[in-house]
Parts: structure tokens; C-alpha cells; sequence
């Protein structure tokens, strides 16, 4: 709730601004004839104070404001104050003393301009808020991120563990798949950080010894991630938009304004004076990028901010090394057979690559051969512990491989994804042998994209 004191003539315009964010407001006129509005509003905040995230005091003269301000701050220390001023008005609030009041002057852009503070004030109290959730455990706490975890949320979950550490609390991060990226190795290489792959059965015995549970760049159990859905988080940090009401806990933070969770964790190192070394800020950075597509989805003011704050301290050596991550043997080799053993009819390709290191390979090849003069859409499957992994990509706009993978392997694995992009999997078993799964696998493929 947000509580305004004086008058402005652009009431009107913020009540709208207020209402899209779906925020109540409440309004005191100090002109009110009938009795004191002073003491009305002393006496909602007393009763309100909780609720209220932020007072606001529209155009008071200069003494009038210092004078309220001051008596604000004492009486309710942990309300967040601003006051709004004339352009003309000289105002350097560093010399009233008030450290409770911020102050946004009155221009053109004034409504976008006091959200916009009321925001940072918001961020502020939020990373209060986390520190003091974090310092008031007393055991480990458990940080978990989804399977196969990406950038974003190792970076993320650096960043929890670094403001646990200054709390002197213990902490943990854990994740179920495997570590796909050879990104991610670059900085798991280079860092004392240490990511604790679980199995599903060792779930229950990490959340009985732990105090906490935080999920990081996700915020509902059970889906891509390890656990099972009847855990509860204490904390949640997320980007993720959901229309589902995820309100458990004693920390939630879902901003799904923000390009990628790391931005939401930058803004906490910096309202708590944390120190963030070259390598974080470069891991940081990083999670941006790939969660914004390189820069250019989903990104919000705040992120480039953030953006800009990361690039000047992060490790440009790193950020070089990034720019094309040395590739496993291995995944070479799969490169290899996939390229030789490409299948063209029209422009489909699809290929066999044999036993992969590691699911991800599969679907950095088929963007590989994707770029082949002529293909427009690609289908690549490869071996690994016994399951075939397939990924398929399209750059026909006719085409929505998504669909077109879930109704031609849903009967013996699974399939599906976006239209442009889609995976799959099927247990080796369903074949007689992996020549009949290779070819198997391209003629169901083919029949459901031509329709046979
Ligand atoms: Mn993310």
C-alpha cells in the first residue's frame, strides 16, 4: 500500500499508475478543513504500519516537510519516505539529517519518476529483508536450482551463498541432471564455488538437516527441478512469470519485470555493500545473456543497469574465453558423426550422431547443421545412458517442430518444445537394436512433418 500526505494535481494520474500495479493507495489532505489531517494520518500509519510500503509527501514547503519528515522517522523508523519537490526548490538532504527520506522533484515525468523511486526504496527494504530472513538461521541452508542448471541460476545461486556467508550462516547449493554448458565448467573451473549434485533419494535427508530452503531461478517444486512437490521453500527468488499464486514462504521475491534472476541478485549485492569479485560479475553478466537471448528479450531498465554496473568490474579474460567455449573431444567427435552421417530429403536433415557425452551436445549440433545452405529444418539424435535424446529445430514459419515432436514420439518417450525449437527422448529399450532406433526414429519424424 502506498500512502501520499499534501496536494498534487497530479493525484489523478498516480491513482492510475497505482492501480495498474494493483496497489491500494491512500491519500491525506493537509487542507482538509473538517480536522487535522496530520493526526489522521498518524493515526492509519499506526494502525497500518505493516502494510504501508512507502509515504509520500506531495509538495510541502521546505519546513514543513523537514519538520513531518523528522517526526515520521521517529515514529515509524521502518516506513520508507519521500517527498516531492518544486524543480525550483533547492533541497540537499543531506543537510536536513533525515535519513528516511529520498527525494524526487517535480517535472514533467513526475508519476514515472516517483514509481521509479518508490522501486529502488522497494528493492532496498526487499534486500533488507533477505538479510535478516538469512541472519535468523541458525542451521545450513539449502539452496536449490532446477536440473541442468544454467547460467543464470549458478550465478544466482553464487550470489545467495556470498550474502549467507556474510550472515555467518552455512549454505549449500544443490542440483539434480548434470552440468551441461561447458560455460558453466569455465566458471566452476576458476572458483571455489561448489554445486552438490543430488540423486532423488538423497532429497529427503538434505531437507531434514537443513534449516531453510531456497529455490533460486525457479519457484514451484517438481517441475525441472529434484524435488518432490510436496516441499515447501522458505525462500523463493525468481523471474519467472506465473499466474499461479505462489505466496509461501517467509522471502518471496518473483520479478518477472526482470530479465534474468541474476539482475535481481546484483541489486541485493548492491543495497548490501557487498564485495562482488571479477569472476562473479563476469558469471553474472553471463546469466543475463544467455537468459535475455544476448541482450535482446525480456530486458528491462533494471537489467541494463545492472548491465552496465557487472561490465565494468567483470573479468574481460573470461568474457573472452565465453565468446566460444572450448568444445569437449568428445562433443567434437558426436559433431563429427552427426555432419557424416546427415540424411537429406528436400530440406530436411536428420541425423544419427551415436553415444553423446551429454544430452545438451545433441541440441548444439542440430543448430550446428541448421545453418546448411538449403535446410530449413533439422532433427539430431544421439545416445546416452541408455535413452535416446533427440533435438529438432525449424526455421520454416509453416512448421511448429514442438507439435509435430509430441505427436510423433509420445506413444514410446516423450517430445515437444517451442516451434522453432524441441527435444525429445525415448528409452533405447523401445527398439530391437540402435540400427532400428536410428532409422525408427527419422521415419517417425518424417511421417508426422509430411503427414503420413
Ligand atoms: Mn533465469
Amino acid at each position: 500500500m502506498y500512502v501520499f500526505y499534501g496536494e498534487l494535481d497530479s493525484l489523478n494520474k498516480i491513482k492510475e499508475a497505482a492501480d495498474n500495479r494493483e496497489r491500494e493507495i491512500r491519500y491525506f489532505d493537509p487542507n482538509d478543513l473538517d480536522s487535522s489531517s496530520k493526526e489522521k494520518l498518524i493515526d492509519f500509519l499506526r494502525k497500518n504500519e505493516r502494510k504501508v510500503e512507502v509515504l509520500t509527501f506531495l509538495e510541502l514547503g521546505r519546513e514543513e516537510l523537514i519538520s513531518l519528515s523528522g517526526e515520521m522517522e521517529k515514529k515509524f523508523p521502518d516506513i520508507p519516505q519521500i517527498g516531492v519537490i518544486s524543480e525550483s526548490e533547492e533541497f540537499d538532504v543531506q543537510n536536513t539529517g533525515l535519513d528516511g527520506l529520498d527525494i524526487v522533484e517535480k517535472e514533467e515525468r513526475l508519476v514515472s519518476s516517483l514509481f521509479k523511486k518508490i522501486d529502488e526504496l522497494f528493492l532496498k527494504e526487499k534486500s533488507e529483508e533477505l538479510k535478516k530472513i538469512i541472519a535468523s538461521s541458525e542451521e545450513e541452508i539449502a539452496i536449490f536450482i532446477h536440473d541442468n542448471p544454467d547460467p543464470d541460476a549458478i550465478a544466482s545461486a553464487m550470489v545467495l551463498e556470498d550474502i549467507c556467508g556474510s550472515e555467518g550462516v552455512e549454505a549449500k547449493t544443490y542440483y539434480g541432471g548434470s552440468i551441461g554448458h561447458p560455460e558453466n565448467e569455465i566458471f566452476l573451473e576458476n572458483t571455489d564455488f561448489v554445486l552438490q549434485k543430488l540423486e532423488e533419494r538423497d532429497v529427503p535427508e538434505v531437507i531434514k538437516k537443513s534449516e531453510k530452503i531456497a529455490f533460486v531461478d525457479f519457484a514451484e517444486a517438481s517441475s525441472n527441478n529434484i524435488l518432490p512437490k510436496d516441499v515447501e521453500p522458505d525462500l523463493i527468488i525468481d523471474h519467472h512469470y506465473t499466474s499461479r499464486d505462489i505466496s509461501t514462504g517467509e522471502y518471496n521475491e518473483i520479478r518477472s519485470d526482470m530479465g534474468a534472476t541474476s539482475t535481481i541478485m546484483t541489486k541485493h549485492i548492491q543495497n548490501l555493500d557487498l564485495k562482488v569479485d571479477p569472476l562473479l560479475a563476469a558469471a553474472l553478466l553471463f546469466g543475463i545473456k544467455v537468459d535475455t537471448d544476448d541482450y535482446t528479450k525480456n530486458i528491462s531498465t533494471a537489467d541494463y543497469k545492472v548491465i552496465s554496473y557487472l561490465s565494468a568490474i567483470a573479468d574481460k579474460d573470461i568474457l573472452d574465453i565465453l565468446k566460444s567455449p572450448p568444445i569437449h573431444s568428445e562433443t567434437l567427435d558426436a559433431m563429427g558423426r552427426a555432419i557424416s552421417n546427415r540424411d537429406i530429403e528436400g530440406s530436411v536433415l536428420t541425423s544419427f550422431s551415436g553415444k553423446i557425452s551429454h544430452p545438451d551436445d545433441i541440441s548444439r549440433i542440430a543448430d550446428l547443421l541448421l545453418r546448411e545452405r538449403d535446410i530449413s529444418t533439422v532433427l539430431v539424435y544421439g545416445i546416452k545412458d541408455k535413452k535416446i535424446h533427440m533435438s529438432a529445430r525449424s526455421k520454416d514459419l509453416q512448421i511448429n517442430v514442438g507439435r509435430i515432436m509430441d505427436r510423433a514420439y509420445s506413444d514410446i518417450g516423450e517430445g515437444g518444445g517451442h516451434e522453432h525449437a524441441a527435444g525429445g527422448m525415448i528409452p533405447l529399450e523401445e527398439f530391437d537394436d540402435e540400427k532400428e532406433a536410428a532409422e525408427k526414429i527419422a521415419d517417425l519424424f518424417k511421417d508426422e512433418l509430411w503427414g503420413k
